[in-house]
């Protein structure tokens, strides 16, 4: 029933936006732009995925003239590369539950997969520094940022994921902290398991098999906001499968 796990990154894997937000505007600074967005201003941005996306909007949302597509490139590879060097400072730490669930995954020959709106530098930066060298080889396909015409909430990063496992989106789980997420996971056909992060506050995310406020440990069992909650309070991979098999299970009787 469960061939893969699809891992969004950002919000999911690890709570990042704290340093890309500080990357924004350490590259900002460094160009000597007079921008820097705060808090309450990055979490409104944050409903624009990706981040050059981000940056053109965010100059037209301030009603300043739009940059040439090159230079705001640019300054989102400065802002990577800062971001980058803060990751392999071990600025970032992976969630509690994650490296368990991935090591039980692996453990039990379930495919691990990634499907991320940032950029695929940060996602071997962050897979290195926390699960070591080798670790994006542990991952059968990882969709990342430009590879896909269009980003979250549109299906196509996950349609790409689910396209490079071979496998039906029905059999996948995604783990997602958005609504962009969520949106883009269920537009692909793909069951969809929410993990709150410090910054899905007011998301919907309706559709989800399940909300938890993260995968829990056995020290810190995670809350339930939506669905059944998991034995033992860790979302484990019995727990994935189990919000799974219900799912089909509706589905079937929705079907009559
Ligand atoms: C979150 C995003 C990304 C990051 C910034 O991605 O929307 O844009 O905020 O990374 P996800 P980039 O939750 O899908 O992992 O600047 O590289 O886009
Ligand atoms: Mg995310």
């Amino acid at each position: 029933m469960l061939d893969a796990i699809i891992f969004d990154v950002d919000g999911t894997l690890a709570e990042t936006e704290d340093v890309h937000l500080a990357a924004f505007n350490d590259a900002f600074a460094a160009a000597g732009l007079p921008w820097r967005w705060d808090e309450a201003r990055y979490e409104r941005l944050l409903l624009v995925t990706g981040g050059k996306e981000r940056i053109a909007h965010s100059l037209q949302d301030a009603g300043l003239p739009p940059l040439p597509p090159d230079a705001v490139a640019a300054l989102h590879a400065a802002k990577t590369a800062q971001y980058g060097a803060r990751v392999q400072a071990g600025r970032v730490a992976l969630r509690p539950g994650v490296a368990r669930l991935i090591a039980e995954a692996r453990a039990a020959g379930v495919m691990l997969a990634i499907a991320t709106t940032t950029s695929l530098p940060n996602v071997e930066a962050l897979l290195t520094a926390t699960l070591g060298a080798g670790s994006l080889g542990w991952f059968a396909a990882v969709g990342a940022g430009d590879m896909v015409a269009a980003k979250k909430p549109a299906p196509d990063i996950y349609d790409w994921v689910v396209r490079r496992l071979g496998v039906a989106p029905g059999r996948c789980v995604a783990l997602e902290d958005s609504e962009n997420g969520v949106r883009s996971a269920a537009a692909a056909g793909v069951p969809v398991v929410v993990t709150m992060s410090r910054w899905s506050g007011g998301h919907d995310f309706a559709g989800a098999l399940a909300v938890v406020d993260g995968l829990g440990e056995p020290d810190a069992p995670c809350r339930v906001a939506v669905g059944r909650a998991p034995a033992g309070g860790m979302v484990d991979l019995g727990a994935v499968q189990g919000w799974l098999a219900a799912s089909h299970v509706n589905d079937t009787f929705q079907q009559g």
